[in-house]
């Protein structure tokens, strides 16, 4: 990509949004294209044609999307459905008619089947049957591959994906009934310590297993694809390192220092019972994680303090 190309991130408000556009400010990228949903909402399909029609990019990234953790996309599976296909219909085929010179769709490795063999394989894609917590959403992300895929089959589009695991980072969603696993545990043991609570409640048995990635690690394996990666299979991105939810909590109390216990609340699902990616595809294409949990864990924490206390 040229220093000064049109870069379209859509949903640069997000999570990997915001992320993207942070590392493409700092390598010199000068000409971003970012609307907020407000302006636009990409659901809408003539309203999606018209941006590309007027702004004409030559790079999109496709980090727009409905997401959240295992209660929102229970809670709300029609929306997880609805919202990410009618995204990534609307924003695939307005990149294909206004010739977009090449496009990363950003998924989830959630839509690998539940009982994948471990570390999955982008092989195992389409396997076996999906875990029920988030098949909506799964469901809407093997689309939105497929969509790519065809296209590029059938137009010659370069339209590529790649699948994060849980990934966590600065602008991650902190509210307790809608968010990932990790901001909720960092906001219920800061909440915990400040007002002096004896227990926090941590959703389940604690036995799963969950991989992490801090998304400035997302947005840099995004642009590295981006560069490099031709293929029209997914891209795993990932740490390739797993541990139980309670590891994590033991972890983000350190962080956090709080001194209290952790009760288990088994009315709560656990979701998928481990979901460690194979990063072995982006290792070799050249790139690997930088940020260790640990570290991730502490600079998130302190973003937390800085922008929501
Ligand atoms: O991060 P999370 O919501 O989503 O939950 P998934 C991960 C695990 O942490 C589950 C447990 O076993 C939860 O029961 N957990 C413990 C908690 N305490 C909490 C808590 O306070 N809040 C939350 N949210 N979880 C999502 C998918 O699955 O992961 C999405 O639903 C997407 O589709 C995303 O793939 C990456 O890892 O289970």
């Amino acid at each position: 990509m040229d220093k000064d190309a049109k870069i379209y991130v859509a949903g640069h408000r997000g999570l990997v949004g915001s992320a993207l556009v942070r590392e493409l400010a700092r390598l010199g990228y000068g000409n971003l294209l970012l609307r907020e949903s407000r302006e636009l909402d990409l659901r809408n399909q003539a309203d999606t044609l018209a941006l590309f029609q007027a702004e004409r990019p030559e790079y999109v990234f496709l980090a727009a999307a409905k997401v959240g953790g295992i209660a929102a996309n229970n809670s709300f599976p029609a929306d997880f459905i609805y919202d990410n296909l009618m995204i990534q219909n609307n924003v695939i085929h307005s990149a294909y008619l206004n010739g977009v010179a090449k496009l990363l769709l950003l998924g989830s490795t959630c839509i690998y089947p539940r009982l994948a063999p471990q570390p999955i394989r982008e092989e195992a894609l389409l396997t076996g049957p999906l875990e029920p917590t988030n098949e909506p959403y799964a469901i809407a992300k093997i689309a939105g591959i497929k969509l790519c895929q065809s296209y590029n089959r059938q137009y010659g589009t370069r339209f590529i994906s790649a699948m994060p695991t849980n990934l966590y980072g600065p602008n991650d969603n902190f509210d307790l009934d809608s968010s990932h696993v990790l901001p909720a545990l960092m906001r219920k043991f800061h909440e915990a310590k400040v007002s002096g609570s004896p227990s926090v409640t941590v959703w389940g048995s604690g036995t799963p297993y969950r991989e992490f990635v801090h998304v400035d690690d997302v947005a840099r394996a995004s642009l590295f694809l981006m560069e490099r990666y031709e293929g029209w299979e997914p891209v795993n991105i990932g740490s390739g390192q797993e541990l139980t939810i309670r590891e994590l909590a033991e972890k983000i109390r350190e962080v956090v220092g709080f001194t209290g216990e952790i009760v288990f609340d088994s009315s709560k699902p656990d979701g998928t019972p481990r979901k460690l990616s194979d990063v072995s595809r982006i290792h070799q294409l050249g790139w690997r994680h930088g940020i260790e949990l640990m570290q991730g864990l502490r600079d998130t924490y302190a973003w937390y303090l800085a922008n929501l206390c």
